[in-house]
């Protein structure tokens, strides 16, 4: 079945009843056999989604390759592009990313005026996300030329975060890297809902990086995220997943 044109619905009717956790799969260090038995752990540890996006290493054929392996589970792949050639004609949504706090004038108009046509051609649904990369950063803040913003101002990440619901993103993705040593800090998701909510704003606050434990996914759901990225957990410690998207979702 395809879920193409009916991501976002799903995604606003999937948080009506639960928060939602996304899985992360890097075409550049996942085979596509690697990938199926990622996504089947994934779904049966009660992942909503999957999203398919690297920052290095990742061709098209690549891209392509793990998300048909993927594919053999009835479940929606949105790719969550650190460039161009992740773009694949097989996802079912993209991530569509204004890097709000890159330095690179590329990642704020060349890219998605690029990008824009080849998703258009390949009939992928585009979901406008703002990424807003707080902290440690990792290889995507190094390569998109982000500022990260230090995790001691979660006043300025939830500035970030109203200006992206301003301009009319459906999600903000406040993002510490993957591996990074410590995720967004809590206060960043409490101070940008509440500014969101001040301004009478509707948008999805999802949160990446870092997490490890079903303890650190409480605190965030605690403190007000919509959503949970979580990709290396699942390359090392798969056995923890369950545990960490229950904490999250608070079963
Ligand atoms: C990276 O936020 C995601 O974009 C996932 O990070 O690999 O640390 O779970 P982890």
């Amino acid at each position: 079945m395809s879920w193409k044109g009916r991501v976002w619905k799903s995604i606003l009717e999937k948080r009506r009843k639960s928060r939602i956790h996304f899985t992360l799969i890097d075409p550049d260090k996942t085979s596509p056999d690697d990938a199926e038995n990622i996504a089947r752990i994934a779904l049966s540890s009660g992942s909503d989604y999957i999203l398919v996006g690297g920052s290095l290493g990742v061709s098209p054929e690549g891209t392509d390759a793990v998300i048909t392996a993927i594919k053999k589970y009835n479940v929606p792949v949105i790719i969550f592009p650190g460039a161009l050639n992740n773009v694949s004609p097989r996802a079912d949504a993209a991530f569509f990313l204004n890097i709000i706090n890159s330095d690179d004038p590329y990642y704020h108009s060349i890219a998605q005026v690029q990008g824009a046509l080849i998703v258009l051609h390949h009939n992928i649904e585009p979901i406008p996300t703002c990424y807003v990369i707080v902290g440690y950063g990792g290889t995507a803040g190094y390569i998109v030329r982000a500022r990260p913003i230090p995790y001691e101002k979660p006043e300025l990440v939830a500035a970030h975060s109203l200006a992206c619901a301003m301009m009319g993103s459906k999600i903000i993705y406040l993002e510490a890297g993957s591996g990074a040593p410590k995720s967004v800090p809590p206060e960043a998701i409490v101070y940008s809902r509440r500014l969101i909510e001040k301004a009478s704003l509707d948008v999805l606050i999802i949160v990446g990086g870092g997490v490890r434990s079903p303890e650190a996914a409480r605190i965030l759901a605690q403190a007000g995220a919509d959503g949970l990225v979580t990709g290396t957990i699942a390359e090392e410690n798969p056995e923890l997943l369950a545990d960490i998207i229950r904490a999250f979702k608070g079963d």
